[in-house]
């Protein structure tokens, strides 16, 4: 009984959010425009351009693509300094155990993230090995809510969407879950994941017969 398992990136395996959070927070400072943490919750899960356009929106900005193409550019560029010192210390806790007893039960795992640089993540972090398909951003056309990212993650392993479980931190990741008819599990706060049909604050009180129960359903 092979199951597909699919993981979000950014808030699941790694908390990258917090060096998106300081490079979006540079480029907003250049602009003048106010940016806080509350303001970066709206960015997760969201393509790198939709979150320049959220943040030009918050300084009520019309900028040329020009200037559009040079800010995504340096936000890039300092997001990839931030990520040079990253290792295994950054996987968030309870991650490895999870991802240990899924290969250990056979099970199919894959990387369904927005993030054009999750496969560098990845293997800064030294996972890479655990997965069996990798959908990014360079992969889709869509963004989550769509569900495109993890229908293509599944085909991949070619296991059936109904036979599909998927991590997510975002809101939009849940409800893009929901929409291709996999078991979504919300990682993170209740309150604003209460779309998914599971949910746990972080991976540490994921056991292995959670997993077990996934694994026959
Ligand atoms: C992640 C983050 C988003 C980010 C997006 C694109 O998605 O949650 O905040 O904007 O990737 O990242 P990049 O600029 O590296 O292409 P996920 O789906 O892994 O949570
Ligand atoms: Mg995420």
């Amino acid at each position: 009984n092979k199951k597909a398992f699919i993981f979000d990136l950014d808030g699941v395996i790694v908390d990258t959010a917090k060096y998106h959070y300081l490079a979006w927070q540079k480029i907003a400072g250049e602009l003048g425009i106010e940016f806080t943490p509350e303001h970066n919750e709206e960015l997760k899960g969201v393509s790198r351009v939709r979150s320049l356009d959220i943040i030009l929106n918050l300084g009520k900005i019309d900028a040329s693509q020009q200037d559009k193409d040079r800010w995504l550019l340096q936000k890039n560029e300092d997001y990839l300094g931030y990520l040079v010192h990253m290792d295994e210390s950054e996987i968030l806790p309870g991650v490895l155990p999870v991802l240990q007893y899924l290969k250990e039960q056979d099970q199919g795992i894959a990387l369904g993230s927005a993030s054009k640089n999750a496969r560098p993540i990845l293997e800064k972090v030294n996972i890479i090995s655990y997965f069996d398909a990798i959908v990014d951003g360079n992969d889709v056309t869509l963004a989550k809510p769509d569900p495109e990212v993890f229908i293509k993650a599944a085909s991949l392993l070619g296991i059936a969407a109904e036979k599909a479980i998927v991590f997510e931190d975002s809101v939009a990741g849940i409800q893009a879950a929901n929409i291709a008819g996999m078991t979504s599990i919300g990682i993170g706060e209740e309150a604003i994941l209460h779309e998914a049909q599971y949910h746990f604050p972080d991976f540490t009180p994921i056991e292995s017969g959670f997993i077990d129960m996934l694994i026959r359903k």
